[in-house]
């Protein structure tokens, strides 16, 4: 399996190396036909998991612990870790100028730069890093869960999950090309993540010591990270990657506190209630519309984007969860996840946003002339350093990005690694060798890419690309989560005959 991975990865590094520009040109031309050809599908796929993954939770299943344990983690370590390991640095880019792009290219057929664009600007980042994004991790957790604690599975692979479903079609060269196709989405997806990170880091370099934003100094901010969360994955979940998670999310949490205290308090809470009723009024809008009318491109470019990013990360993050969530119900899992997820994205994305959103209303810094002329990691860097203690502030974010990148991949390679091990022992690990090499093997796409100048856009067409078998096995967890739920609660309920 590993194998086969390797040379795959070697053949699209060739790839890009041999002829750039075909290759750009190839990832584009798939890319586009996947957005264009089976976006609905990835819109429908995403709102019929968060339903039923809500039904799940307030179901017969709900109750039902996942092992018999107790809980294996405290609730602030699980909940940093759910979040740490799928967010990265994305939480401070996106969470700070997302809303300058809907602002200017607004969907719905609002007018751009209009009232109804900002208020919408401010609330769309809280449906694309909302609910129903963070549903889709929750059924695939329950299932690995259930499996590995309840159903004992010596293995903690992705195949077997597969298996209520596809039965012996699950075995053999069948489960590997699952297993093959679930490491592959995550490359993609973690391929986007630090396609984004890395560019705010080496522009918090910049600013902070003056050092030339290079692709030579992005590639050498990937070395960092992968150092970092190499020795994280190293250490296992209980010795790294809870440890790292915490001091990630108190260092978030203060970045966030203090730029709440700073900004404009008045707009932040205000813009924070209209965007509530504006999300609540319009989630079923904004979770199906497909613009058929005008092919603005709109929604192949965020909502289809996203949901194929979000997917990507699908199966990894429930194989993360399942392994963090020993000795919690389905019922906690399902709304832990909800909840903290949404949380999280909510004060991430709605004070940085609004901060920087008020900035511009009231025409303190241009952000939007930032973003268009400058790009998006500079803007944002510049916009924090113009803080009060600017200095300190943009020091936090260098290390908060970096840790959240290292979060996401520590999880990721130590998750790769139980996929890829033949048999793991109840309260065992992943081979540490294992774990390092997966580590390495994240970054080698991404860093194909930059040295080779691939853009952004064409990191984000690749995870598009990647996404679409994953979300093939997904919807194949889904209904077997669902099968093997059922026949499990039919073998063991209660006698039904009572006798007088
Ligand atoms: N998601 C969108 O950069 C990042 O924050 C990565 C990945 C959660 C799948 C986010």
């Amino acid at each position: 399996m590993i194998i086969i991975v390797l040379i795959l990865v070697f053949i699209v590094d060739a790839y890009l190396f041999i002829s750039p520009d075909q290759s750009k040109n190839m990832i584009d031309l798939i890319n586009n036909y996947i957005l264009n050809v089976f976006g609905f599908i990835y819109a429908w796929i995403v709102l019929l998991s968060l339903l039923l993954c809500i039904y799940i939770g307030v179901s017969r299943f709900g109750p039902i612990r996942l092992g018999e344990d107790k809980k294996e983690y405290s609730e602030f370590s699980w909940a940093a870790m759910m979040f740490c390991s799928s967010m990265a640095a994305g939480f401070i880019y996106w969470g700070s100028i997302e809303w300058v792009f809907h602002y200017m290219n607004p969907p719905y057929g609002i007018m751009p730069l209009s009232t109804e664009a900002t208020e919408f600007a401010a609330t769309l980042p809280l449906f694309y890093w909302g609910l129903s994004a963070w549903g889709v991790y929750l059924i695939p957790a329950v299932a690995f869960a259930f499996l590995r604690y309840n159903l004992k599975n010596e293995r903690f692979d992705v195949a077997s999950a597969c298996k209520p479903l596809l039965g012996k079609y699950a075995d053999g060269v069948g489960g590997k090309m699952i297993d093959i196709f679930f490491l592959f989405g995550i490359l993609g997806g973690i391929g986007t993540a630090l396609g984004i990170g890395s560019p705010l880091v080496s522009a918090s370099l910049h600013q902070l010591f003056g050092f030339n934003d290079t692709p030579m100094l992005r590639f050498l901010v990937i070395i960092v990270v992968t150092v970092i969360f190499t020795v994280s994955a190293y250490n296992g979940v209980k010795k790294g990657i809870r440890i790292l998670s915490n001091i990630n999310i108190v260092l978030m949490l203060l970045l966030i506190i203090y730029v709440f205290l700073v900004g404009n308090k008045g707009f932040i809470v205000n813009m924070q209630t209209t965007s509530m009723g504006i999300l609540i009024d319009n989630f079923f809008k904004m979770s199906t519309y497909m613009d058929p009318v005008n092919n603005s491109g709109d929604p192949q470019s965020w909502l289809v984007f996203y949901w194929a990013w979000w997917l990507s990360y699908s199966i990894f993050m429930g194989l993360f969860i399942a392994k963090i969530s020993r000795g919690r119900t389905i019922r906690q899992v399902i709304f832990g996840g909800l909840f903290y997820g949404f949380l999280g994205s909510f004060s991430m994305f709605s004070v940085l946003g609004n901060y920087s959103m008020d900035l511009q209303l009231r025409g303190v810094i241009d952000i939007v002339k930032g973003v268009t002329e400058n790009g998006g990691p500079a803007t944002v860097i510049d916009m924090f350093s113009k803080m009060p203690l600017g200095g300190i502030v943009v020091f936090v974010i260098l290390i908060t990005s970096i840790l959240s990148m290292a979060t996401s991949f520590d999880s990721a390679a130590y998750t790769m690694a139980m996929v890829s091990s033949k048999q793991i022992p109840l309260n065992g690990r992943p081979s540490r060798k294992l774990t390092i090499f997966w580590a390495v093997a994240l970054a080698a796409i991404p860093m194909a890419l930059m040295i080779f100048n691939g853009s952004l856009v064409q990191v984000q067409a690749l995870t598009v690309i990647l996404a679409l078998p994953t979300c093939v096995i997904y919807v194949i967890i889904v209904i077997s989560c669902l099968k093997m739920l059922s026949q499990w609660s039919v073998i063991n309920a209660p006698s039904q005959t009572t006798e007088k």
